[in-house]
């Protein structure tokens, strides 16, 4: 008999993993084998605090977001899709009917089912049923490590489309966390001539130099934003057309309303502070545009070409592998920031 381990956090610091029955598909959902799960900042949040922003775990709820897996079983009424196919999962499940999804910014439907947002479970577990809409199938050359990576690829797409990157863009990127070097190498693949990206840490900046940022500048909290801005711009050589926060302190805030170009975009991806005090108005008063990101929408295809093609290379992203079993060892490991971790990637049938 197959097992279905799964990784549930029952409250802060309390994340188990148990057998659990292997579900059956609804008649539109793929039963999937598992592939790799990404551990992502949210899911360190849960786990360490209990909640993350005012959402709140209140009952078990499994964990993970960022997945892949392969197709065991399909519902009665799924043809898209067979046993055997390898998909990247996109984790929210949107309600189709509502104006946001008629739309196609789907992202914001207010019905939205987003793994391991509470009340909703996550996918870390060996067998898992998703909506086949939301499952898109690898092409050959695409690994399951590839295809959990497209979830948070996908918000450095979504990112990147908000701020209008294109070819010849001058772009700063604030914050060398995953987020920042995802939307770093998307930036790069969409054409942007110029990207600095600013982090605290040595490793995260090593690793965007490698992955095609063109500068990096090292910060630290002491800095003023003036001085900050200053740098950034001899750097560039100008100031930057599109500025992306994916910070979202308010210091990074500040820096990005001072520093961007005149007409420019400054789009905000991290929500590190709840409320942030910053002069809005000389930014505004210089027809700087402030664009907000709420996870993704229909970038999975784009994100998933870019991969497929060989124009990223997220595989450097993953700095450590665990097993299924070792999920607390993993989580540890991300919360301690031990051995220095960009991307943590959990094996859920080894
Ligand atoms: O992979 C998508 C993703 N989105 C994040 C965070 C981590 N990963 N967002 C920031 C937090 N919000 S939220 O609405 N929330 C906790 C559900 O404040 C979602 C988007
Ligand atoms: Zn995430």
């Amino acid at each position: 008999m197959p097992t279905n381990l799964t990784a549930t956090l029952y409250g802060i610091k309390d994340l188990r993993v148990e057998d659990q029955p292997i579900p059956e598909p609804k008649e539109h959902e793929v039963l999937l084998k598992m592939g790799c799960v990404g551990i992502c900042g949210s899911d360190v949040h849960y786990y360490v605090h209990g909640h993350c922003g005012e959402y709140v775990v209140k009952d078990p709820m499994i964990i993970g977001h960022e997945a892949s897996g392969i197709v065991h079983k399909v519902g009665s009424k799924v043809t898209t899709l067979k046993p055997g196919d390898r998909v990247a999962i996109e984790p929210g499940v949107s309600c189709k009917s509502c104006k946001f999804c008629k739309e196609g910014r789907y992202n914001l439907c207010p019905e939205m089912a987003f793994c391991a947002t509470p009340p909703i479970h996550g996918n870390l577990q060996q067998y898992y049923c998703h909506s086949a809409d939301f499952c898109f199938k690898l092409p050959d050359n695409m690994s399951l490590e590839e295809g959990a990576l497209l979830e948070p690829l996908a918000v450095g797409v979504h990112s990147c489309k908000r701020g209008g990157v294109t070819l010849g863009s001058t772009v700063l990127i604030t914050g060398g966390g995953p987020i920042g070097l995802v939307t770093c190498v998307v930036a790069k693949a969409m054409g942007a001539s110029k990207v600095l990206i600013t982090g605290a840490r040595d490793h995260g900046l090593l690793l965007a130099k490698k992955l095609g940022a063109d500068f990096t500048l090292k910060v630290n909290k002491t800095e003023d934003t003036t001085t900050l801005s200053k740098k950034i711009i001899d750097t560039l050589g100008q100031r930057p057309d599109i500025t992306i926060d994916c910070g979202g302190t308010e210091a990074t805030l500040s820096l990005g309303m001072e520093v961007t170009e005149w007409g420019g975009v400054l789009v905000v991806v991290g929500f590190a502070a709840e409320k942030v005090t910053t002069a809005l108005i000389p930014a505004l008063a210089r027809e700087i545009d402030l664009r907000g990101v709420f996870r993704y929408a229909n970038d999975y295809p784009l994100a998933m070409s870019m991969v497929a093609t060989g124009k990223v290379n997220v595989k450097q992203l993953i700095t450590h592998n665990f097993n299924i079993e070792q999920t607390v060892d993993a989580f540890d490991t991300a919360h301690e920031r031990r051995g220095n971790p960009v991307k943590i990637m959990i094996h859920c049938n080894k």
